[in-house]
């Protein structure tokens, strides 16, 4: 397994903030085959799960979370890339948006490059999305499935409020809804009455690709 030292050293790289060493890594890793750019995507995201802790036991400050999100965001575009594929859209649409209050997009960009590359058509709502916006969006592009996302403790709040605002608006039977972030868990999913949930891109795509029959 040569590749395996890679995938830690990139998961490394990000959490010391070595911009250079984790960019060369990403096209190192992403030129073998779109199986290992799956796995640089978990490599990113067990980097910035140690950010995060560095973040909560006072060793990093704002900044360098700052700092290694525009790291992700330069490998963004090499990943999309890698992961290209031909039929894109034929498995059906998938809204996918950051729920209300919450800033993060990085976790919600791979997932939305890795449903693209499964063949799912992805309309992105962005960041901080009101319930409302949810409903208007699953009202125009009538989508399969809907994903929230969230990675702060208090966007499960808001998960909860944009599932009841679905079910009022009585488009709760014609959607699945999947939830996504780092604080998901099986308890939070029975709260908000959700249909799945994953801390997992790779996951996630195979619980969406089960909802359309594949
Ligand atoms: C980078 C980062 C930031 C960046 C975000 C940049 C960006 N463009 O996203 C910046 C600096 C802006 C930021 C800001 C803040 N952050 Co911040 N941030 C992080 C950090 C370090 C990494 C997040 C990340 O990108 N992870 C990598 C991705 C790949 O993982 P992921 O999101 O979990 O996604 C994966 C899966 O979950 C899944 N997935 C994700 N979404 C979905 C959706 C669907 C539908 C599916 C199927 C799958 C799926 O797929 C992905 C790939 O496998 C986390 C630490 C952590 N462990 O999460 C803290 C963290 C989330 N932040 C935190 C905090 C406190 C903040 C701030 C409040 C800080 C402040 N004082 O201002 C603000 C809040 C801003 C706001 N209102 O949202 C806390 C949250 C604590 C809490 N319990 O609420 C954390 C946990 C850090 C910590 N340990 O304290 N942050």
């Amino acid at each position: 397994m040569k590749q395996e030292p890679r995938i830690e050293q990139l998961a490394a790289a990000l959490a010391e903030m070595e911009e250079d060493k984790a960019l060369e890594l990403v096209d190192a890793i992403v030129a073998e085959s779109p199986e290992a750019a799956r796995d640089a995507i978990g490599a990113i995201q067990a980097g910035m799960d140690e950010v995060g802790r560095r973040f909560q036991e006072g060793d990093y400050f704002l900044a360098e979370m700052i700092f290694a999100a525009e790291i992700v965001k330069q490998a963004m575009p090499r990943l999309t890339a890698a992961l290209k594929t031909e039929d894109q859209g034929s498995l059906g649409r998938v809204v996918l948006g950051t729920v209300r209050g919450d800033l993060h997009d990085i976790g919600k960009n791979l997932v939305a490059v890795m449903l693209t590359a499964a063949g799912f058509e992805v309309v992105d709502l962005g960041i901080d999305v009101p319930p409302a916006r949810f409903v208007k969006a699953i009202q125009e592009h009538q989508p399969l499935i809907v994903g929230l996302s969230g990675l702060l403790t208090l966007s499960l709040d808001a998960m909860k409020a944009t599932v009841e605002a679905i079910r009022e608006a009585g488009l709760r039977d014609q959607v699945k809804v999947i939830l996504g972030g780092n604080p998901v868990s099986g308890y939070i999913h029975d709260v908000v009455g959700s249909d799945g949930w994953t801390n997992n891109a790779a996951e996630g795509v195979a619980i969406c690709k089960q909802w359309a029959g594949v």
